[in-house]
């Protein structure tokens, strides 16, 4: 498959215990090429745009909490069948439920805590990357 992008967050539980070093070079072990990189804290309305395909489900309100109580990095990674290959390497969104060595099951706190994000498809790979990121902060 060609190259193409996908969006991720480190979570506020990642950054805040320590783990962004660990989880960037763990990405780029995989063969991910980091295109874009920042660290940034989302506003709510920032936070209930981003998840507002999550609006109706009963997480919503706790989801948008957590994810503006500190700092994120976001990041555009680069790899053949980027999206798809990035959700393998984070792993099951409950972090319990998620497989040996994948990102989440070694740092993630919690479902909702649960370290990083990975887009689901290239089309919301394109619009979460244009949400966080200006085309000149995009290489
Ligand atoms: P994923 O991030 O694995 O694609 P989604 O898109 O279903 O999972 O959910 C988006 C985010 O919402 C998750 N990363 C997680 O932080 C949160 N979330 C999902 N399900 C729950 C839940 N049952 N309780 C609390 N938070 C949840």
């Amino acid at each position: 498959m060609a190259q193409n992008r996908t969006f991720t967050m480190l979570k506020p539980d990642a950054v805040a215990n320590g783990h962004i070093g660990a989880i960037l070079e763990k990405i780029n072990a995989s063969g991910f090429r980091i295109v874009g990189l920042k660290m940034t804290q989302l506003t709510k309305a920032d936070a209930e745009a981003f998840y507002a395909v999550h609006a109706e489900r009963p997480f919503y309100g706790e989801l948008v909490a957590y994810m503006t109580e500190g700092p994120i990095v976001a990041a555009i990674l680069e790899k053949d069948n980027a999206v798809e290959d990035f959700r393998t390497l984070i792993g099951a969104t409950n972090p319990a439920d998620a497989a040996e060595g994948t990102i989440r099951k070694m740092y993630a706190e919690s479902i909702s805590a649960n370290a990083v994000h990975g887009s689901d498809s290239d089309e919301n790979a394109a619009i979460e990357a244009a949400f966080h990121f200006a085309g000149k902060e995009n290489f």
